[in-house]
């Protein structure tokens, strides 16, 4: 038995959307689904409540992170990440698979495993498929990540197999070493960079291993889109109807409602929180710098049509002079503002593949937003 279960509610009409409920040891979340990313076992700047108050119905953390700082030992000791960090609603933790190849400075890949230099004190790291495993043991997420190579871009044919075979033997050890399979639900990832046929080749030899759902990774390095939508439609087709997908590392708007329309079903991204701390807020009508002057006397809402904490009760003007001013409450409204924001997308995405009306939405959604 599997920790998680997926349950397929409807497909749109117009596009290969999803609308879908995923069920774990800790509560369903509904699909199409934007997860909210707390690397340090916090979203930065919400409490628990506030999240639930937007209905974020679950969360991203890190295992890279919290590996280094407190350590899962401490983590394992409160209870697990739901207690430590008091959050009851599902959870799922990333490899570190990503983390150490963005963020290590000094790295070595090798087929055992990875050495890289932690990013808090430099001190000498490894992470293998069986230490990203055990550690996400002891955090105990519903839902944890195979330990795999996210690709740079642009990569050469020859590196991309390779890595990809990699990745396959790598995952092979993940669920070998997964010691409750019964409780966290071990997701496989997808990898082979910008080649359609190493693309397939990842989703086949992962196929096999029989995984309770099925990331796609290494999308949203630096490619153009046009390339991203290419490669979710040569991947997603090959993925079991009765599992989830989950789209890793993608989360501004048009990414969301295009990989939705693909058959997507999970995304994660920090884009909606760094960009609120960096003060940019997205509106139905695009993205807002609300630090500009232009807002300096604006007595309105950040976005009249959101039902947020931030847009019920304060002005641009006064967002702005917070933000400028380098108040904490700036950037709690500003993030509180952006995911709500983004949680709101997803909501009516599923709205629309309920009434089988998911690609006008996109187009009334991207002329309002500014895209094309
Ligand atoms: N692998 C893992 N985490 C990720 C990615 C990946 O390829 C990405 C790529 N966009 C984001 N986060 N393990
Ligand atoms: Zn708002």
């Amino acid at each position: 038995m599997s920790a998680i279960r997926y349950e397929l509610i409807k497909k749109c009409k117009q596009t290969g959307a999803r609308l879908g409920r995923v069920y774990t040891p800790h509560g369903y979340f509904d699909t199409p689904a934007f997860m909210p990313v707390g690397t340090q076992a916090t979203v930065k700047g919400m409490s628990p409540d506030e999240l639930k108050s937007i209905e974020a119905g679950i969360i991203l953390s890190n295992t890279y992170h919290l590996h280094i700082r407190p350590g899962e030992d401490i983590i394992k000791e409160a209870g697990g990440l739901h207690k430590f960090m008091n959050w009851d609603r599902p959870i799922l933790t990333d490899s570190g698979g990503f983390q150490v190849f963005s963020l290590g400075d000094f790295r070595k890949i090798e087929e055992e495993g990875v050495t890289f230099k932690s990013h808090v004190d430099g001190s000498k790291k490894f992470l293998s498929p069986e230490s990203a495993i055990k550690i996400q043991n002891k955090l105990g997420a519903d839902i944890i990540m195979a330990f795999d190579e996210c690709i740079p871009y642009p990569a050469e044919f020859h590196y991309v197999k390779k890595s990809v075979e990699r990745t396959t033997r790598w995952a092979k050890r993940c669920i070998k070493a997964h010691e409750n399979p019964e409780t966290q639900a071990l997701f496989g990832i997808v990898q082979g960079g910008m080649y359609k046929e190493l693309r397939r080749q990842s989703a086949y030899e992962l196929l096999e291993l029989d995984f309770p759902g099925y990331a796609i990774g290494g999308l949203s390095v630096g490619e153009p889109a046009e390339e991203m939508y290419e490669m979710l439609e040569c991947t997603v087709p090959l993925l079991p109807e009765d599992k989830p997908r989950y789209l890793m590392g993608v989360g501004s708007p048009d990414y969301l409602v295009e990989g939705a329309i693909r058959g997507i079903d999970m995304f994660d991204c920090v884009l909606p929180t760094r960009i609120g701390r960096n003060g940019t807020v997205l509106t139905s009508r695009g993205r807002m710098i609300i630090r500009d002057a232009l807002y300096a006397r604006d007595q309105s809402p950040i976005d009249p049509d959101c039902d947020c904490y931030a847009c019920k009760n304060f002005t641009r003007s006064y967002i702005r002079h917070l933000i400028k001013a380098k108040e904490v409450l700036g950037i709690r409204l500003t993030t509180w503002h952006n995911l709500r924001f983004l949680l709101n997308l997803m909501k009516n995405v599923r709205e629309a593949i309920k009434e089988d009306r998911l690609l006008d939405f996109r187009n009334e959604f991207f002329k309002n937003f500014g895209y094309n």
